[in-house]
């Protein structure tokens, strides 16, 4: 029996965080039936995710969760790999969510201001998207230092939800604008970036990653 339906559109990084811990811990996860922009403007939805936004995910015994990282949690707690991808100390536990948060609030949100004008939802501004470069170069520099001395994962000695977080979070920005001549500044990451994505359980959700060779400006 599937642990729980996830809603989303095909290619979300966010899902393939979720399907990367599930398949971790050995757990099957079902795709919903879903269409963007239909399906999360129902009422049905809407009484269940009020905010409208994918992924969102249904538990076989019924419980429904929205935000991405709350249901990488939930799933991640719910089988073996459990204190891998969380930590198994409270040292540990503190340290994996140190990095999904900067993942989530100082990478994500950032890569969304240069996705949203290329999907043609919003006008393309170039100040905004000079601003959202140059935040996500904050942090890339940061990674950068930290995985110098030679470390493979950001939190632990395993690979743990902060690494599969970072993944997502870098997912879109690789694709679309961390073009070669930014990438050429982090080297360390970019390594770091293809030893997540590539690994065990992990690469089945995210499939081959891609990498702009140089950033565009939409019309
Ligand atoms: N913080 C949320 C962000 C979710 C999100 O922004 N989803 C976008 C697609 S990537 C969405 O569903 N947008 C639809 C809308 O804005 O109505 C999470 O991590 O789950």
């Amino acid at each position: 029996m599937a642990f729980g339906t996830l809603y989303t559109y095909p290619g979300n990084p966010r899902a393939a965080k979720i399907h990367a811990v599930a398949n971790l811990n050995g757990l099957t996860i079902t795709d919903g039936d879903f269409t963007m922009g239909q399906t999360n403007r129902s009422d049905e939805f809407l009484a269940k995710f009020p905010l409208g936004k994918v992924p969102t995910f249904t538990s076989a015994d019924g419980l429904n969760l929205f935000e991405s990282a709350a249901i990488a949690t939930f799933v991640a707690e719910s089988g073996p790999a459990k204190d891998q991808l969380l930590g198994a100390t409270p040292a540990e536990r503190a340290t994996v969510q140190q990095w999904i948060h900067l993942a989530d609030n100082e990478l994500s949100s950032h890569s969304m201001t240069c996705l949203i004008p290329r999907l043609g939802y919003r006008k393309f501004d170039e100040a905004a998207e000079a601003f959202a470069i140059q935040c996500m170069e904050r942090v890339l520099a940061v990674l950068e230092k930290h995985l110098a001395g030679g470390r493979q994962w950001v939190a632990t000695d395993k690979l743990s939800l902060a690494d599969i977080t970072l993944a997502q979070s870098l997912t879109w920005g690789f694709k679309l604008v961390l073009d070669s001549e930014v990438r050429a500044k982090y080297p360390t990451v970019v390594e770091y970036f293809k030893r997540v994505v590539a690994s065990e359980g992990v690469k089945e959700a995210f499939g081959e990653p891609e990498f702009v060779e140089k950033r565009t400006t939409p019309q």
